[in-house]
């Protein structure tokens, strides 16, 4: 049995800042486990080598099952985003060591392919909606069958999801918190507008999604969903903010707009209502930051028992490392519905090699044994932490919101 031998934590910023945990063993195989958390890094990587790593050493790296219950029951303070994204790294990384020492990617360890490929979307956006759809003929001819729709909204200077580059969006970009001003008034007089047109250029055989990044309030979703609905969208994503998972009974009264929720929980306990109510369609948590393999399976498979399918997590501020378990996961759970697949910029992926792939309209994790992503750590050590924060939203007359 392999025994774990030591821990380590490389922060890295190619561009933005990532967490990464390196497990190793007396077999010399180690593995790796994203540990990002936007805005909060450092909480994670201290709450890892602080707290976790010395309760590693000795441990059979094969008893992830184990260790996961030991650093769950174990830390008392159970859940939290600081707290599951640092069991999701040691998660990912023993579940890396296992299919190493097995001599297979990942997936064939999760029941084997359940497709052939994962498909995913991408993230068409722009200053304003003809900016946007051409952004999104751009993804189109680049063979995705999925793509975001994020427009910019007249009369704002800023809107979730606008990019300042063409393909890399990054939205933690201040060493303090910028602040954005926000209307949803003018935001939910455009969406439509953009949906309309944008159906109209790329026509019916394409999926169409949106992300409402948690600003409205549940009949403004309502309403939305209502208002998109001839327009046939994928999925309506963040409607509301889902601490209060009974108000999405509202949004289900009012819309038959698919919605989608879960990028910023952490365990199955945050969409339990959600799912078994079926106040969802597609649970957006992912690897990083829901506990690992382990944990997303469990919540995969209660979803699957209530019709609901995956829609995983897949920002720039989620790793490779995160990206390449995510892919087998999603190779493999029958109720795949898509991959968010936000691409990382060429110096990120030069710090992180890795054998997944894209090829007209999905991705493959590739066959390499293990999850199929490695670190460069001389190349990480090019890029030291630089603090960056996430933005934060006031109202037009100054009223704090959600961003
Ligand atoms: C977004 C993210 O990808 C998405 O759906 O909600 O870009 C999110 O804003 C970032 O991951 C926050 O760090
Ligand atoms: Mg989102």
């Amino acid at each position: 049995m392999p025994i774990i031998t030591g821990a380590k934590v490389v922060v890295t910023c190619p561009g933005r800042n990532f967490v990464t945990l390196k497990i190793e063993t007396d077999q010399g195989i180690y593995g790796l486990g994203d540990a990002t958390l936007n805005g909060r890094e450092l909480a994670v990587a201290s709450y890892l080598q602080d707290h976790v790593i010395p309760c590693l050493v000795g441990r059979d790296a094969h008893r992830i099952e184990d260790i996961w219950q030991f650093l769950y029951r174990g830390a008392y303070w159970r859940r939290g985003p600081v707290t599951m994204s640092a069991i999701a790294a040691v998660d990912t990384a023993l579940w890396d060591i296992k299919a190493k020492i097995a001599g297979l990617p990942l997936y064939q360890l999760l029941g084997g392919a359940s497709r052939q490929g994962v498909m995913v979307y991408g993230h068409a956006n722009g200053a304003d909606i003809d900016a946007t759809i051409d952004s999104a003929r751009d993804y189109q001819q680049q063979g995705y069958r999925a793509i975001r729709l994020q427009s910019g909204v007249p009369g704002l200077a800023s809107a979730y999801g606008v990019s300042k580059d063409k393909y890399f969006y990054e939205p933690a970009d201040g060493d303090l918190p910028r602040e954005n001003q926000w209307s949803t008034e003018r935001y939910l007089r455009s969406v439509p507008e953009l949906f309309e047109r944008a159906r109209g250029v790329l026509g019916n055989d394409v999926h169409l999604l949106h992300d409402a990044h948690h600003r409205l309030s549940p009949i403004e979703a309502g309403r939305l969903g209502r208002d998109l609905e001839p327009y046939r969208p994928f999925w309506l994503e963040d409607p509301t903010p889902a601490e209060n998972q009974a108000g999405f009974r509202i949004i289900r009264q009012h819309t038959t707009t698919p919605i989608a929720v879960g990028e910023v929980f952490n365990s199955i306990w945050d969409c339990k209502q959600l799912i078994e109510e079926q106040l969802i369609d597609y649970i957006r948590t992912t690897v990083v930051h829901a506990g690992g393999i382990t944990h997303l399976r469990r919540i995969a498979d209660f979803a699957a028992l209530h019709d609901v399918r995956t829609g995983c997590h897949g920002a720039t501020d989620l790793s490779p490392v995160c990206m390449g378990a995510a892919l087998h996961f999603d190779l493999s759970v029958p109720n795949f519905g898509v991959q968010e697949y936000m691409r990382h910029t060429p110096e990120t992926d030069a710090v992180f090699p890795h054998a997944y792939s894209f090829a007209d309209g999905y991705l493959h994790p590739g066959e390499e044994p293990g999850i199929g992503v490695d670190i460069d750590e001389a190349a990480a050590a090019k890029y030291p932490y630089r603090r960056a924060y996430l933005p934060v939203n006031r109202l037009e007359d100054g009223t704090m919101f959600n961003w």
